[in-house]
C-alpha cells in the first residue's frame, strides 16, 4: 500500500501539461513563433503517443540512449491503462536453450503459425532478440513465475513446439507495463496526461509534430516535436460487440499515420482469440488451455480432436477459434445467435492450480458470468482481440515509416511477423522488443535535427 501511494506520487509529479511544454521552447523558437504572429507552441524532442508496454519501452529507451532529450508519452487515461494488460498469459522468447530450443525454432513456430505470411528475416531478428528482452524485464525485478532452481517459468502455448512463454501467474501483460512504466519514471518520462491524438502535423514531407485533444476541456494543443512514436495500439474495437480491446484504444494512430499517407499494411489481419467471456469478449487467457484446460462441446466431447489431433486445445489461434464457430454452427455448441458458446472446463485442474496460476480468469468468470471455474466450466466464444496489420514499418531496424520523422511500435505497427495469425505470446515480445527499437531509433533521429 505505501509502495503504492509512492508510486503515484511518482507519477504526480511526473505528470505534465501543455503551458510547461511551451515553456521548453528556445529563444530562437520563441522568437519565430512569435514573428510568425502564431504565439508559443509546445515542443518537445521525442513525443510518445501510447503508453501501452511499447510505448512506455520506447520511451525508456529514448531517455537511455540521450538523457538530455524531452521525451514525452501521451496517454488518453492514466499510462497503467492498456491493451497490454490484455496478454495475460504469458511472453514468448528462448531463454533457456537446455531442452533443444532455439531462436530458429521461435521463427520457424511464428512464420509456420502465421500461415507463412510472414517477413522472415525480420521474423528471427525479433525472436533473436525476444528472449534478452525477457532477461532484461527479470533484471528490472519482473515478478516472473520462477521454476524450483529460480530461473523465469515458461508454460506450453499455442502453436510453439517448444515450452518457451514465460509468464507472471495470469497477469504477465499487466506486470510488464508497470515494470516499464516504473522504468520510465526512474529515467525522467514525462507524462501528459488525458490527452487524445487527432492528427499528425507534417510540413516539408516530413512528420513535424503531432495535433492533441485534451478530452476532460476539449482543448485542442498542437505539439511540435523532432520526432513522434506511434504506439496506439490496434484497431480490433471495430469489432464493438466482442473484443477484448479496452474501450481507450481506439486506433487512432493508425488512422492518423493513413491521413498522413503512410501506408496501411495487411488491414484485414484481425486475429480473434479463441476464448473470450460470450457477453462483451473479456479475455480468457490461453493460458488456461496451456495449463491443461478442455474445450468441450454440447456431447460433451474434446472436439478438438477433429480439428488438431496433435495439438488438441494447444492448436494456433486461428485453427482453434474457427473450430469453435464450427462447432456452434454445426449444432453441437450451447445457446442461439450471439450468444451461442462452448465449454471451457478447468474443473479437473483443481483449486490449487486455478488460484495459484489462474487467479484473474477465476475473477473474470465470476465478474461477468457468475461462474466459478473451479466448480463449473466457463462459457467462452471467439473475440477480436490483435490487429496483426498496422502502420506499415519501413525499416525494422529503427522502426520509421515512409514519413521521416514518424516511428511506430507494437500493436500499431505492422513489420509482417505475424503474417495472418500471430502466436499468443509473441505480442508482449513484440511490445517490448519493437518498443525499444523504435525509441533508440526515435532518439537518434530526433538528436540529428
Ligand atoms: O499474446 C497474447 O495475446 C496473450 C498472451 C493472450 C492470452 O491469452 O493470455
Amino acid at each position: 500500500m505505501t509502495q503504492q501511494i509512492t508510486r503515484r506520487k511518482f507519477l504526480q509529479s511526473a505528470c505534465i501539461t501543455i503551458s510547461a511544454l511551451t515553456v521548453n521552447m528556445s529563444g530562437l523558437e520563441k522568437a519565430l513563433a512569435a514573428a510568425s504572429g502564431s504565439g508559443p507552441m509546445a515542443t518537445c524532442d521525442v513525443l510518445i503517443i501510447g503508453s501501452g508496454g511499447a510505448g512506455l519501452r520506447a520511451a525508456v529507451a529514448a531517455m537511455k540512449k540521450n538523457p538530455k532529450l524531452n521525451v514525452v508519452v501521451v496517454t488518453k487515461c492514466m499510462p497503467s491503462r492498456n491493451a497490454t494488460c490484455m496478454a495475460e498469459g504469458g511472453i514468448n522468447g528462448v531463454t533457456d536453450f537446455s531442452k533443444g530450443d532455439s531462436y530458429e525454432l521461435h521463427c520457424y513456430d511464428t512464420v509456420k503459425g502465421g500461415d507463412y505470411l510472414v517477413d522472415q528475416t525480420s521474423t528471427l531478428k525479433f525472436c533473436q532478440q525476444a528472449g534478452p528482452a525477457i532477461l532484461e524485464l527479470d533484471y528490472l525485478g519482473m515478478p516472473f513465475s520462477r521454476t524450483e532452481d529460480g530461473r523465469v517459468k515458461a508454460r506450453p502455448f499455442g502453436g510453439a513446439s517448444k515450452v518457451r512463454c514465460n509468464y507472471s501467474a495470469d497477469k504477465t501483460g499487466h506486470i510488464v507495463a508497470h515494470v516499464c512504466l516504473d522504468e520510465a519514471l526512474t529515467h525522467g518520462v514525462k507524462f501528459l496526461m488525458d490527452h487524445e491524438l487527432l492528427d499528425i502535423a507534417t510540413a516539408d514531407g516530413r512528420c513535424e509534430g503531432a495535433v492533441l485533444r485534451n478530452i476532460r476541456t476539449g482543448e485542442i494543443s498542437p505539439v511540435r516535436a523532432k520526432a513522434v512514436v506511434l504506439a496506439t495500439g490496434g484497431y480490433t474495437r471495430i469489432f464493438w460487440n466482442r473484443t477484448s480491446t479496452p474501450y481507450i484504444s481506439t486506433g487512432d494512430g493508425v488512422a492518423a499515420a493513413l491521413r498522413a499517407g503512410v501506408p496501411f499494411k495487411d488491414p484485414e489481419m484481425i486475429q480473434f482469440h479463441p476464448t473470450g467471456v460470450v457477453h462483451g469478449g473479456v479475455l480468457i487467457t490461453e493460458a488456461a488451455r496451456g495449463e491443461g484446460g478442455y474445450l468441450l462441446n454440447n456431447k460433451g466431447e474434446r472436439f478438438m480432436k477433429n480439428y488438431a489431433p496433435a495439438k488438441m486445445e494447444l492448436g494456433p489461434r486461428d485453427i482453434v477459434a474457427r473450430a469453435i464457430e464450427t462447432e456452434i454452427r454445426e449444432g453441437r455448441g450451447f445457446g442461439h445467435g450471439l450468444e451461442a458458446y462452448v465449454l471451457l472446463d478447468l474443473v479437473h485442474l483443481g483449486k490449487k492450480k486455478i488460484v495459484n496460476d489462474l487467479p484473474q480468469i477465476r475473477h473474470v468468470g465470476k465478474l461477468f458470468e457468475n461462474i466459478d471455474l473451479v466448480e463449473k466450466p466457463m462459457i467462452i466464444r471467439p473475440t477480436a482481440h490483435y490487429s496483426m496489420g498496422g502502420i506499415d514499418v519501413d525499416k525494422f531496424d529503427d522502426m520509421s515509416t515512409t514519413l521521416p520523422g514518424l516511428f511506430t511500435a507494437g500493436e500499431a505497427s505492422c513489420v509482417s511477423i505475424h503474417g495472418a495469425n500471430r502466436l499468443g505470446g509473441n505480442s508482449l515480445a513484440d511490445a517490448v522488443v519493437t518498443g525499444k527499437i523504435a525509441g533508440d531509433g526515435a532518439a537518434a533521429y530526433a538528436g540529428t535535427t
